[in-house]
């Protein structure tokens, strides 16, 4: 049964006129390795620990500005929201279609409450703490191209031409900002769309995007800004000590004018100083050293990076399946062909690059949780090919092949073929990356033994579900596993409320 919302009861909850606070138990375990009569065992402790949460109930005005507004990801985006709040529908050859949010975690999904006579009770994942209505944020940004995002959305080629038509007169007077282009950084096939763009130095681009978002924040009347990237795929910076390894070494390389300072390390670097949430929806590693110590000092959340949206998305649920069942994935072979301006983009050695290392290292957690099946070091064949197909467009053509070694030496061979518009597969992501970023900046929290409130990492790990290839502050775990970045995002979530994780004992019928 669907509910669309309720309210928590507890000694442990308040809610007040302007916070929800929560005062959780987190049960967890510390492990010791210790010499006990002479051999080295591994002992377990349970342990508890107490946690108050904190989280602001004031639903800010949210603008959110897209890096590569024009292209396909944002024109999607842009155009499905106004959609959703005008409540436009439009003819297809099979139906009458309505705009919807399928797709969004935020949006589209929703969670278990309990059981109620015998049945359980699910409610919108977003009713677990005060959310952006989506229909709410105004949207602007950047791009290197000037074309007003109903052309850019006719360029994408990648929503119905009955819904285009119907969007034409909302999109037309957006013009995306001039971006930073440098073409170092992106396959050179992208020189001509290159028309809108920041002269200057780099000091002096990175000077203009702080102006650009306060003048939109002070245009528009909004209370928060959050920048994502959704601009091409840029290849690696170099990380060089003295350049780049530190915030001084960055901030002085800034000064310096350096060459191996990336387009998008500059958009971070401009928000983090503003303090404005920085997402990275790319594979490269906008985040080198410097900005994230730059965003740790700063404490401005930053996340990414890569939208996980398809191939990938289901790769870190069909391997976490085959790793937990004890089957072992011995080869992982994954072919995509597309034919959009992201797959031109990538038909250069160096952004494939980007892609490639990100697309590949999302097995690493689950391979590495079975020791019985996997020796220390060793790895499935794992290859990523990636080939620009104009025709297909965004409809991008997905193949995998999963060989895996099963029981008593059988092999087993899984082939998939997934066929979608990529554009409407990363959309919705976007949408809960910044609607789960903003949220996560109304939090905070207090361990047992802390004196203060403090907000999260700035290095934001509750997105993990998102992306591709986690940034995760120095030393700690990357999750890749589907099923486990859900399960952390909706049980700190749940701890907010005062709710237990969802353990899914369901003891109560046993
Ligand atoms: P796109 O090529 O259609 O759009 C990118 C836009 O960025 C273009 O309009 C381009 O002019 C603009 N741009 C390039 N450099 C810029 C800069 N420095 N400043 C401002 N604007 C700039 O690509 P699409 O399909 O929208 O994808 C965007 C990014 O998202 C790509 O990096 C892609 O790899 C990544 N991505 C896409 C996924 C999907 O399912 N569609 C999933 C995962 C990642
Ligand atoms: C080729 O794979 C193009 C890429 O931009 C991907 O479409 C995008 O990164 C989505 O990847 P995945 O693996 O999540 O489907």
């Amino acid at each position: 049964m669907f509910i669309e919302s309720f309210k928590v009861e507890s000694p442990n909850v308040k809610y007040t006129d302007n916070e929800i606070h929560s005062v959780y138990n987190y049960e967890t375990t510390e492990l010791v390795h210790e010499n006990r009569n002479g051999t080295y065992q591994w002992v377990v402790k349970p342990k508890t620990v107490k946690y108050e949460f904190r989280t602001d109930i004031h639903v800010p005005k949210l603008g959110v500005m897209l890096v590569g507004w024009g292209g396909n990801n944002g024109s999607t985006l842009t155009g499905a929201v106004i959609a959703n709040r005008e409540g436009i529908s439009w003819a297809t050859k099979d139906k009458v279609q309505q705009a919807n949010y399928f797709g969004s975690l935020t949006q589209a999904s929703t969670i278990r409450v309990g059981s109620y006579n015998g049945e359980e009770i699910y409610a919108p994942f977003k009713s677990l703490l005060p959310t952006v209505n989506p229909e709410d944020i105004v949207f602007g940004g950047w791009d290197i191209s000037d074309m007003n995002l109903a052309d850019a959305m006719a360029r994408a080629k990648v929503f119905d031409i009955d819904l285009q038509k119907q969007l034409r007169p909302y999109m037309e007077s957006m013009v995306p900002l001039p971006g930073i282009y440098d073409p170092d950084f992106i396959a050179a096939n992208q020189d001509e769309r290159a028309n809108n763009v920041i002269k200057g130095t780099k000091k002096e681009q990175v000077q203009q995007i702080i102006r650009d978002i306060r003048e939109f924040k002070e245009k528009n009347k909004v209370d928060k800004v959050v920048v994502l990237w959704t601009a091409n795929t840029e290849r690696y910076s170099n990380v060089i000590v003295g350049l780049n390894d530190t915030m001084e070494t960055l901030l002085g390389s800034l000064e310096k004018n350096e060459s191996e300072i990336s387009p998008s390390t500059l958009y971070a670097i401009a928000c983090v100083l503003e303090n404005v949430p920085f997402i990275n929806g790319s594979p490269q590693n906008t985040f080198v050293p410097g900005l994230i110590d730059l965003a740790i000092q700063r404490n401005c959340l930053i996340g990414g990076d890569d939208f996980k949206s398809g191939q990938t998305k289901m790769k870190s649920v069909l391997v976490d399946f085959l790793v937990g069942a004890g089957i072992k994935p011995t080869s992982i072979v994954s072919y995509n062909h597309l034919g959009n301006n992201d797959g031109m983009n990538l038909s250069a050695p160096q952004t494939f690059r980007s892609k490639e290392i990100s697309k590949s290292n999302v097995v690493d957690d689950m391979v590495s949780s079975n020791g019985i099946l996997y020796e220390p070091g060793e790895h499935p064949d794992h290859v990523v090919v990636i080939k620009y197909v104009p025709y297909v467009g965004d409809s991008k053509r997905a193949m995998d092949e999963y060989t895996s070694e099963i029981f008593m030496g059988g092999k087993n061979t899984i082939v998939l073929h997934n066929t979608c518009e990529d554009s409407l597969l990363a959309a919705p992501i976007i949408l809960d990356l910044v609607l789960l970023a903003e949220l996560s900046t109304r939090i905070q929290l207090k361990a047992e033994g802390e004196c203060k409130f403090h907000s999260f990492h700035p290095v934001a790990t509750i997105l993990s579900y998102l992306t591709k290839a986690p940034l995760v502050p120095p030393g700690t775990p990357v999750v890749n596993a589907l099923s486990k970045q859900r399960a952390m995002l909706e049980n700190i979530l749940r701890a907010c409320i005062g709710l237990a994780p969802e353990n899914n004992m369901i003891l109560e019928y046993k």
